[in-house]
């Protein structure tokens, strides 16, 4: 499989396509997700092309993967998530539901989210 280098993502990070950025950095971009899943609902993405999960964490440096949890620990800690709880997901794939070809963890939160499998 190869990275769709037109992903919607990818257009985000080019610039060809606005986000509501709530963080950046060298490596990561973190902005709402368009059609949110709780009341808080970011995406937290890679600057690198990575396709899923596993292509993220095959062949990431360190840097990248620390940046990525890095970050997501951070916006938890500066939405105030960590107080109430919030839940990460990544999903990978067809059977995993993932429509966007690239890489992302999802932070939602907010409010009660509810069992994770339902
Ligand atoms: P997934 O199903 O894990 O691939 O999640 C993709 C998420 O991306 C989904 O929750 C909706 C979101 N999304 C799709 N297009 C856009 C967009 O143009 N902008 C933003 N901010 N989010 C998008």
């Amino acid at each position: 499989m190869t990275y769709d280098t037109n992903n919607i993502f990818a257009r985000i990070l080019r610039g060809e396509i606005p986000c509501k950025k709530v963080y950046e950095d060298d490596l990561v971009l973190a902005f709402h997700d368009i059609a949110p899943h709780a009341p808080v609902h970011i995406l937290v993405i890679p600057k690198g092309a990575y396709i899923n999960q596993a292509d993220f964490g095959t062949r990431a440096s360190a840097d990248e993967i620390a940046a990525l949890y890095r970050a997501v620990a951070n916006i938890a800690t500066d939405l105030g998530l960590h107080e109430t709880g919030f839940r990460t997901i990544a999903n990978t794939g067809l059977n995993g539901g993932q429509e966007v070809p690239h890489f992302h963890v999802h932070i939602l939160g907010g409010g009660a989210l509810g069992p994770m499998l339902s």
